[in-house]
């Protein structure tokens, strides 16, 4: 079957789209829209077109993989919307499924729209780095206004089709058949002439509505380049011809795809669709049903897990060793639910819902039906131990037996059980309901079952799943210790914790070190830092920041740790903390030096890519791809950057290792080789064919 099946229904010519999973515009699609054109131009029967797309949906945007083919190689999408802007028979665009990008822009250039009500249109290319680049900035301000469409733009969000239908930028919502539908509506529309073409529109706005949405993106995409490009667009498409804004966007937009940004989203894009495969994990691996959840531990992070659970609809018995302790955990999930619904995010009704699925108990034989038991307790090796124990007696065969543990070896803690087959780790980050990223621990002997059942659950609660091996910290915490101990050496060295924390803030990321560090609490640092260096038989720490938990500055939660906190939660720097780390210095015999942004940066980043390739070289990770995708959900690094990983191709690897040595640090071996190979990390999963 052709890539564009052509079918007569009668006076109608219907070229149905078959390119899975998404329609999305690759090489073939064009070609084949324009032979069903030709077809239906040639043809006097044929008097009107539907397009519409096989499968789950209609097109989903111009293919992403083809962004860096040469130009000659790409699909034009844009000379194929120009004829169908042109062509002289009227064209309905039938969506149902997702009408996006370049998608929902073919649909702007038929003569008609129509769609199921649960379609969804949008014009998501901001968060790829780009822009709508065939002819979304100008039809669309001239369909819904320029207000609506600069906020779908800059957000990049869809709209549902019945909102669509409000906005005329659909024409008819279709019950029942949607192609019947759609052909019955381009057959009664056959005859409309001259043919409505929304590029012989006019948009009309306040030219302060430009100036205002400069200044939103300022905060709504800080440091993005396309945001700005589409401000810009969407003016000229009320000040400018068509054509003239027609042709800036086609500038602009090789401007924004060939920008680093661009490129970064485009490699996280892949990289979090890539995490989800398990080399030896098809889709045949069995699963097993997830209908109700227990959780021990009704703390921060036990009340955090049962809200994911009780958000999918899956009940939940969360068990405590004390009543007072139940109830506070109760009442914190409710408190959440309540705040949620004061901000009109849910319904009252909808905060009884989930409660409804909650049961409390003091009992963990009351876990023995469920399906996935999740251990949230005390980071303590001795108490996960016994809780394993007890619940190898109590849980039912079959049933998922999780530790929310942080840092602690997997391994050890399935070999208290007899089914170390189904003891996994499930490590949320704080706070839980709110926090994407889900780093899925592959215990060595865990079952693949066990494996995919976690990751068809990641996805059911809305989790990014990420599967890590076993070591201290799994990827991302590994990797934010040496990240920890970098940033303390810059201040040894000289720097104030504000300049590291600025450096950080300028590359995109909400938090630098400190500001990170105070947030989560001084006192778990200072606890890590001690244990590690028991493990290792290390003398007790006494760095600069040890001493100022000592002090009993512990962080936010005492508005006081590296910085003060007033009312407005701001972080400020405290002159006794700045006296405290001069005459740490002065004891350690550190002659003080001025570190500037860049060294601050490096030192800082490639603490992070360093310890990412030894990671990856040991396996703990699958991917580099594995790692940004980590970084960009569990520690706010931005996307457009790529992650660390990602970050570190863009520099290029030879730089980084350069800049490594230059700071007198030892690169890891697989940083060096692939440096040494003229190679990029990207390009190592790829040779591993994991991307
Ligand atoms: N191009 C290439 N591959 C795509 C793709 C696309 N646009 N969209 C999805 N895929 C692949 C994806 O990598 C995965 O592959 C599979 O399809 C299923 O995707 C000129 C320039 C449509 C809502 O940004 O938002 O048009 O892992 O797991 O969860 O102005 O895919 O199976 O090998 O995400 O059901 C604009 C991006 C492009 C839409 C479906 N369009 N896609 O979600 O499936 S730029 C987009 C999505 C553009 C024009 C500009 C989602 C989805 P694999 P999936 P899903």
């Amino acid at each position: 079957m052709s890539i564009v099946e052509q079918t007569r229904e009668g006076d109608v010519l219907v070229l149905t789209i078959h390119n899975p999973p998404v329609n999305a515009f690759s090489p073939g699609v064009p070609e084949g829209l324009h032979a069903g054109l030709d077809a239906a131009e040639g043809d006097e029967g044929v008097r009107s077109v539907v397009i519409i797309g096989g499968g789950r949906t209609f097109i989903a945007g111009a293919d992403i993989k083809t962004f860096d083919l040469p130009r000659e190689q790409a699909p034009d999408l844009r000379g194929f919307i120009t004829r169908l802007d042109a062509f002289p028979k009227p064209t309905v665009a039938a969506i149902h499924g997702t009408a996006l990008g370049g998608g929902l822009e073919v649909a702007l250039a038929c003569t008609y729209r129509v769609a199921t009500k649960d379609a969804q249109l949008g014009l998501p290319e901001v968060k790829l780095g780009v822009l709508p680049g065939a002819g979304g900035t100008q039809r669309l301000p001239r369909v819904v206004g320029v207000p609506k469409a600069l906020e779908m733009m800059l957000s990049g969000n869809p709209v549902k089709a019945t909102e669509a239908q409000q906005l005329g930028l659909v024409d008819e919502l279709v019950e029942g058949d949607l192609r019947e539908g759609a052909v019955a509506f381009a057959r009664a529309h056959a005859d409309a002439r001259p043919l409505p073409r929304i590029s012989e529109r006019s948009a009309q706005a306040d030219p302060q509505v430009f100036a205002a949405a400069r200044e939103g993106i300022k905060k709504t995409h800080r440091g993005q380049l396309s945001p700005g490009l589409i401000v810009d667009l969407a003016e000229m498409a009320v000040t400018r011809p068509f054509q003239e804004g027609w042709e800036a966007e086609a500038r602009l937009f090789m401007q924004a795809k060939d920008s680093p940004q661009s490129r970064g989203l485009r490699h996280i894009f892949f990289a979090e669709r890539e995490a989800g495969k398990i080399p030896g994990l098809t889709r045949d691996t069995p699963t097993t049903e997830i209908n109700s959840a227990g959780i021990i531990g009704a703390g921060t992070m036990g009340g955090g897990i049962a809200m994911n659970f009780l958000n999918a609809g899956i009940p939940v018995t969360i068990v405590e060793t004390a009543q007072g302790a139940l109830d506070r955990g109760l009442a914190v999930i409710r408190k959440n639910y309540e705040n949620t619904a004061k901000k009109g995010r849910m319904t009252v009704e909808d905060v009884e819902k989930r409660m409804a699925l909650l049961t409390p108990t003091l009992n963990m034989e009351d876990l023995a039906d469920a399906d996935i038991i999740i251990e949230a307790v005390f980071e303590n090796m001795d108490v996960k131990k016994d809780i394993f124990t007890r619940l190898d007696a109590i849980a039912k065969p079959g049933a998922i037996l999780a530790t929310n543990t942080s840092t602690l070896d997997v391994n050890e803690i399935a070999a208290v059980t007899g089914r170390p087959e189904s003891v996994i780790g499930l490590h949320f980050f704080s706070p839980a309901n709110v926090m994407r990223l889900l780093e899925i621990v592959r215990a060595e002997k865990t079952s693949d079952s066990v494996l995919a059942t976690s990751l068809a659950l990641a996805k059911r609660i809305k989790k990014v799943g990420v599967v890590v091996g076993v070591c201290d910290g799994f990827v991302g915490n590994r990797m934010i210790h040496r990240y920890g101990d970098e940033a303390r050496k810059l201040v040894e060295e000289g720097a104030k914790p504000e300049d590291a924390d600025a450096a950080m803030n300028a590359l995109g990321l909400p938090m630098g070190p400190f500001q990170m560090s105070d947030m989560a609490g001084l006192d778990i640092g200072y606890a890590i830092r001690q244990h590690q260096a028991k493990v290792r038989g290390e003398p007790e720490p006494d760095g600069w920041l040890d001493r100022i938990v000592e002090m009993g500055r512990k962080g936010q939660k005492t508005g006081a740790g590296i910085y003060d906190y007033g009312e407005d939660r701001r972080p400020k720097p405290n002159a006794d903390v700045q006296a405290l780390i001069e005459a740490y210095r002065a004891e350690k015999g550190v002659q003080p030096r001025a570190l500037n942004p860049q060294e601050l940066t490096e030192r800082l980043v490639y603490s992070l890519v360093n310890e990412g390739a030894q990671i990856l070289d040991e396996g703990i990770a699958q991917r580099a791809g594995d790692i940004d995708v980590i970084y960009i959900y569990g520690y706010g690094f931005p996307p457009y950057r790529g992650g660390p990983m990602g970050y570190a191709d863009e520099v290029g690897l030879k730089n980084v290792v350069a800049a490594l040595e230059g700071y007198g640090q030892t690169p890891a071996p697989l940083l060096k080789r692939l440096a040494q190979e003229g190679k990029t990390f990207a390009g190592y999963d790829r040779e591993r064919g994991q991307s």
